[in-house]
Formats: structure tokens, C-alpha cells, sequence
């Protein structure tokens, strides 16, 4: 574990000019009858979850680029995710994908984690890969496969990851289906579609009382003619089909180009049927690069729904947030830092929205105005107040600044091996 005093010495160094940055912001705020105090708590309160498959180089089908220090077992990975939270104060969870990691000696992990104040969010199951002692393929699916026996095994590894998850804490089961078609007429989409809500009826049936589903829906890859949960509709329809357990899960990078996420979120988030989030960025496809790199303003657009659908729809269950992306070109860690800063920001943007003052200005359709005021807010540099609420929980002014002068990756490297390799992505 990094010494707490390594990083309050170092927030010495940025203690001045961060002061004055943010005495200028808060000024500013009040003025405009914001409550900053408000603010910081909810930044604060803003907990992001932490992939175990994601602490180590992702690459792509054409290669991976080692960094060397990956964590080579899940007690490596909870260290990982223990600094991102002891730098930041925003990852207070991880996030496991069954059987990538497979908790074995429970009370050791459950140890592990609470020493890093971590908790265990969404357990994800895996139905998209075959494992070594697995009786049936899913090359041709799983959950919506044509043959019963394939369905059966598919639906009895979601309960066992339940049951895994539940004795970790966990809370809820993330189900991504990899299932769909290369060709036209391979598959019988109605068939295919009764089938999988079939299956992911049987798993809500093995929910504990306080747990809830979370469905992904993705348009495309690894299948390239169609995919069973193509869209968030098909994803909401299950939803429903499934009961009050069950929700839709956005991921980010699961959209066709140009799709309005934000319009997305408002319709679930009315419908109290958003479930949680899988944050990245894209250009083109499901790129999974970092949070924020690509298209910001898409994605303050998208916490300026959230904002004012948290406030609106109380009906809404706790929001489940999590980072997916893969690291390809950058030190995992320090692209996690970057992404948790990106969310951060965008979330604090858009609790700067005048949301009175947007609502008066839509009912008299004044779209300069509206436009002014979601922009201005856009156009804030709320940094100083991100680092305001790390300085108060004891975390770094400037995480990745942190990181880097204590040399994490160099102390990992030398801990674990220039070839270490963790499981994941
Ligand atoms: C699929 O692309 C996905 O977004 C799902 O969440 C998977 O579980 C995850 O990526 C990891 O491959
Ligand atoms: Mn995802």
C-alpha cells in the first residue's frame, strides 16, 4: 500500500496554486447560487467500480503490448485497484469476471479488499468463451442456443456466479450475451430471442431478495450479422420480461455511430429500468479507449441526463458504475486514472446545469439560452473541485502526478516480472 504520508507531502507541493484555483471556482459558484459544499459531497459520494480484467495490457486480436507489473492473480489485482482508490477516492469497488477470476479462498479475498476499503460490485458471468472442462460449446451461443442442453449449462454457470458473488458481497450479475448470427438466415431471431428470455428468467429466479440484473445489450462483434441483444430496446424488453430484478446496462462503446446515449438514458432512467453504466470512448466501434479522450462533450451530455433523471425519478434503483476499457498503448493504471478524472469532470460539469433556469428557458423555447446554459456549464474548468474533494478524503491532489513520482509502475515491475500477465481481456 502507497504511505499516506508519501501523498500529503506531495500535495504539498500543489497545495498553492490548487487553493487559489479552486477559492476563484467556489467564488464563482456561490455567486451564481450553487452550493458547493453539495457538490463536493456528491462528488465524494461517487464511487466507480474497478474491472479485474482490465488491470493489465488489453491489446487486440492482432497482438498485445506487455508493460510489465501486470497483477498476476486476483490478491495482485485488489492491490491495484486499492491504489486507484487510496490515489483518487472514486474506486471503492471491483468488479470480477467469472471464470477470468475465480475467487477461490473467499475470506482471504474478502481480507484482501477490506484492507484496501474495497467492496466487491457486479459479478459478471461468461458464456462468450468455452473453458477447458466445459461440456457443451458456445461457439453457436448460449443462452438463445437452439438446443436445450446448451442453454441449461449456460444458465447453471450464471447461478454459480451468483452464488460466488454473493458470498463475496456482490450485489448484482452483469450478463453480456456474445450470442448472434454471422449470416443471414442462420438463425431464427424470434426463436432465438424467446430462448434467451427464457434463460434470463430461470437466472432471475436464482436472485437473491436484494440482488438485482444488470442486461448489456451491444449491436455488434463478435458476431457480425446480428446479436441477440442487439439495442437498449431489446435489453429493456427482457428487462421487463424479467421482473423488478432486472435492468438495462449501457455501455458506452455499444451504440451504432452517432446514436443520442443521453436521449438512452432519459427514456430508462423514466422508466426506472437503468441499472448501470460501462464507461469508455470510441470513435468508431466498441473501441473501449479512454474515458473521455474521444468525445467529452458527448459525455457530460450524457451526466447532465443523469443528473437531472437522479434528482427526477426516484423510482430509479442505485446506479451501478463501472470503467470497461482496454489498455493498449497506455500503463493500465494510469489510463484508469485518466478515466476517473474524465467521469469525475463530467459529472461535476454537469451539476453546474442550471437546471431551474434550463427548464424555464425550454418552456419558453429559448434555445440560445438553453444552449448558453448547458455550454457555460460544459465550458467550466472544474478541476480544482475534483481535487478539492480528493485533498478532504485524505487522497492525491494530482493522482497521476502521484503515481507517477512514487514510481508504482517500476515498483511493480520489480514485485512481479517484466513478463507478468493477468488474466482479463
Ligand atoms: C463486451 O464487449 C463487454 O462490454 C462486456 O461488458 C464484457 O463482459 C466486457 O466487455 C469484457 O469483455
Ligand atoms: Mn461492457
Amino acid at each position: 500500500m502507497l504511505n499516506q504520508d508519501q501523498i500529503q507531502q506531495l500535495n504539498k507541493l500543489e497545495e498553492n496554486t490548487h487553493h487559489t484555483e479552486f477559492k476563484q471556482l467556489a467564488e464563482r459558484m456561490t455567486s451564481q447560487g450553487i452550493n458547493v459544499e453539495g457538490v463536493l459531497n456528491q462528488l465524494k459520494n461517487f464511487q466507480v467500480a474497478i474491472p479485474s480484467w482490465a488491470l493489465g495490457s488489453g491489446g487486440t486480436r492482432f497482438g498485445r503490448y506487455l508493460f510489465g507489473g501486470a497483477p498476476r492473480n486476483l490478491f495482485e489485482k485488489i492491490e491495484d485497484v486499492g491504489l486507484l482508490h487510496q490515489l483518487t477516492a472514486n474506486a471503492d469497488s471491483i468488479s470480477l469476471h467469472i471464470p477470468w477470476d475465480i475467487p477461490k479462498d473467499i475470506t482471504a479475498i474478502k481480507e484482501a479488499a477490506s484492507a484496501y476499503k474495497l467492496r466487491f460490485d457486479a459479478v459478471n458471468s461468461n458464456t462468450f468463451q468455452d473453458q477447458v472442462d466445459q461440456q457443451y460449446s458456445y461457439k453457436f451461443g448460449s443462452l438463445s442456443h437452439v438446443e436445450k442442453e446448451v442453454r441449461a449449462q449456460a444458465i447453471a454457470h450464471n447461478k454459480e456466479v451468483i452464488q460466488l458473488g454473493t458470498a463475496l458481497g456482490s450485489k448484482s450479475i452483469t450478463v453480456w450475451l456474445a450470442d448472434g448470427s454471422n449470416f443471414p438466415g442462420q438463425n431464427n431471431f424470434q426463436t432465438a430471442l424467446e430462448h434467451t428470455q427464457n434463460s434470463l428468467q430461470q437466472i432471475t429466479h436464482a436472485l437473491p431478495d436484494d440482488w438485482k440484473m444488470f442486461i448489456e445489450y451491444k449491436p455488434y462483434e463478435p458476431h457480425f450479422y446480428s446479436t441477440v441483444i442487439q439495442d437498449w430496446g431489446t435489453s429493456f424488453l427482457l428487462a421487463n420480461a424479467c421482473g423488478p430484478k432486472a435492468f438495462t446496462l449501457v455501455d458506452l462503446g455499444h451504440h451504432l455511430p452517432n446514436t443520442n446515449i443521453e436521449q438512452i438514458v432519459a427514456t430508462l432512467m423514466m422508466q426506472g429500468k437503468l441499472g448501470g453504466f460501462h464507461f469508455n470512448d470510441s470513435k468508431y466501434g466498441d473501441d473501449d479507449v479512454t474515458v473521455g479522450s474521444i468525445q467529452p462533450y458527448k459525455l457530460f451530455l450524457i451526466f447532465n441526463e443523469l443528473v437531472h433523471g437522479m434528482a427526477k425519478n426516484t423510482n430509479n434503483p442505485h446506479l451501478s458504475w463501472m470503467i470497461d476499457a482496454s489498455h493498449n498503448t497506455k500503463d493500465p493504471l494510469e489510463d484508469l486514472l485518466q478515466s476517473l478524472d474524465a467521469i469525475l469532470e463530467a459529472f461535476a460539469k454537469a451539476l453546474l446545469v442550471d437546471q431551474t433556469a434550463l427548464k424555464q428557458a425550454q418552456e419558453e423555447n429559448d434555445v440560445v439560452v438553453c444552449q448558453e446554459l448547458i455550454q457555460n456549464a460544459f465550458k467550466t474548468d472544474v478541476r480544482p473541485l475534483v481535487s478539492q474533494m480528493r485533498q478532504r478524503a485524505g487522497a492525491a491532489i494530482k493522482p497521476l502526478v502521484v503515481y507517477r513520482k512514487t514510481q508504482q509502475r517500476e515498483i511493480r515491475i520489480q514485485n512481479r516480472g517484466l513478463d507478468a500477465l493477468a488474466t482479463g481481456l
